[in-house]
């Protein structure tokens, strides 16, 4: 801090020498946020559920950060196993990642300290462990910025999680057993398969009908799919939950008539694809992972595993409460907070859909109409991998390049060069991508080329080739990885060796 006059600058250096009297580990407690890994209890559909959490000093679930603010944090392992927590789609050093290829786990009752300059924006962070992760230790991180205070609007945040009543390694155990019984799950190897086996498959068949707009012959990719089904939900979980509630017993959070919110939604759960459902009101997406994009006008908003959208909703004039609903994909679950201006009625919403048709799955179609704000420089590329997504449903094995991490091939690059990398889905499941360490623009889809939106997970559906540059980071092996944390824990995942 500078400090103008003697006065100040006496009191800065007092100040200064008594901070010097403390021992180091109460003044570290002092500067540095906490954050501690326990488990805790929630309430599913009136059932109590010990579940994981990651909770500030305060007690509530994740971190906010204030403009200018370092991610300054003593990260404290309460649980009486180890773990790992990764900051997602913040671009610590490599150390500080959170990664269990890299950094060593947080033993019980372990405190570590990490210290790096954070990324404005709508973030989360989560164990890296995939049975952890299901179990929910999993939160919210908010970086503000000076923009956020200044702009007259409340911010919300809505925080989705698959949620089970059975433990993480049972859920596990029953996807890679392949009799999991979501949609589409558990029908062998993914043949393709003729229109009339698509009867009785939620998703495909009336979810054309609902993209409107969309034409198939610009996605370039998704001709095939005309003939083929995907995979959907390959785990039918007991409850969706947004804020850690359901529909039964949702947040209703107050607002201001006719007021703007900044809906900030994170897509934490495991394994399940979701619209965002604003009914009739068209929301504007401003935000993708974190960082800006030109405003994009829609009433449903795709949000895969990884994701974060933030949407600008100027509430109805009449002072009608507002629901914001997340709609599973291809099926009739949905979760979701309400936002009620004082005085609103308040109507019970039904955790499953009437509707006949269930939503569609997400496709390509956002992502075709997105642009980055501020998109990352033309320059030629370096080098262009095309990394190649496969597997199957039986055996439940999903790979890299064909290969399983712990049998993975790193992709090279160097530091600064760019790359324009190409993930081309060779399965019938959705993949949501994510690469540590980096933001990457989304540049192309199918063979159409685009300045898409900036992000860190892409969602790169069945038999569709998503491409994305970026310029290569610190000198690391960051991981890369799918987001469905069914696929991470069966091998989809491999590294990206930056070298000098
Ligand atoms: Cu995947």
């Amino acid at each position: 801090m500078t400090c103008f006059t003697r006065r100040g600058f006496l009191a800065a250096s007092t100040a200064a020498s008594a901070a010097l009297l403390l021992p180091a580990r109460v003044r570290a407690a002092s500067d540095a946020r906490r954050l501690v890994a326990a488990t805790r209890t929630i309430e599913v559909q009136g059932r109590a559920a010990t579940v994981l959490g990651l909770m500030d000093e305060g007690g509530r679930l994740g971190l906010t950060l204030d403009p200018g603010e370092r991610f300054r944090v003593d990260l404290t392992n309460d649980l009486a196993h180890e773990t790992i927590i990764h900051w997602h789609g913040q671009i610590p050093p490599n150390a500080q990642d959170g990664v269990p290829n890299t950094n060593p786990m947080l033993a019980p009752g372990e405190t570590r300290a990490y210290d790096f300059a954070a990324r404005p924006g709508t973030f989360w962070m989560h164990s890296h462990i995939p049975a952890q992760e299901i179990g929910l230790l999993a939160a919210p991180l908010i970086v503000r910025s000076e923009t956020d205070l200044a702009e007259d609007r409340q911010e919300v945040v809505l925080f989705l999680h698959d949620f089970s009543f059975k433990t993480p390694d049972e859920v596990l155990a029953e996807v890679k057993g392949g009799h999991a019984g979501g949609q589409g799950g558990g029908h062998g190897a993914a043949p393709a398969m003729g229109h009339g086996q698509m009867q009785g498959m939620q998703g495909m068949s009336q979810g054309q009908g609902m993209m409107g707009g969309m034409n198939h012959g610009m996605m370039g990719n998704m001709g095939a799919m005309g003939a083929m089904e995907m995979d959907l939900n390959d785990f039918d979980f007991d409850a969706y939950l947004a804020n850690d509630r359901t529909l039964d017993d949702p947040e209703v959070i107050a607002v201001e008539r006719a007021g703007r919110v900044r809906l900030r939604a994170i897509n934490a759960s495991s394994m399940t694809a979701y619209w965002l459902d604003l009914g009739t009101v068209i929301g504007r997406l401003v935000a993708t992972d974190g960082d800006a994009c030109h405003p994009y006008a829609a009433s449903r908003f795709a949000i895969a595993p990884g994701q974060r959208l933030d949407i600008e909703i100027d509430l109805p004039e009449d002072g009608s409460a507002l629901p914001v609903l997340a709609l599973r994909e291809g099926a009739r679950e949905r979760t979701g907070i309400i936002l009620a201006p004082k005085g609103a009625e308040i109507h019970r919403i039904p955790g499953l859909s009437e509707a006949d048709h269930p939503p569609a799955s997400m496709d390509l179609t956002q992502e075709a109409a997105l642009r980055a704000l501020s998109p990352l420089p033309e320059r030629p590329a370096d080098r262009a991998p095309m990394v190649m997504l496969g597997g199957t449903m039986s055996p439940y094995q999903w790979t890299i390049d064909g290969r399983l991490w712990g049998n993975h091939a790193p992709i090279p690059a160097r530091s600064g060069e760019r790359v324009e990398m190409m993930f081309h889905n060779m399965s019938m499941m959705a993949h949501p991508m994510h690469l540590h360490g980096h933001v990457f623009q989304v540049v192309g889809l199918g063979m159409s080329r685009i300045a898409g939106a900036l992000r860190d997970t892409v969602q790169v559906p069945p038999m569709s080739m998503v491409t994305i540059a970026f310029d290569a980071g610190e000198v690391a092996p960051w991981m890369l990885h799918c987001h469905h944390m069914g696929h991470l824990e069966t091998g989809m995942m491999t590294e990206l060796a930056v070298g000098a």
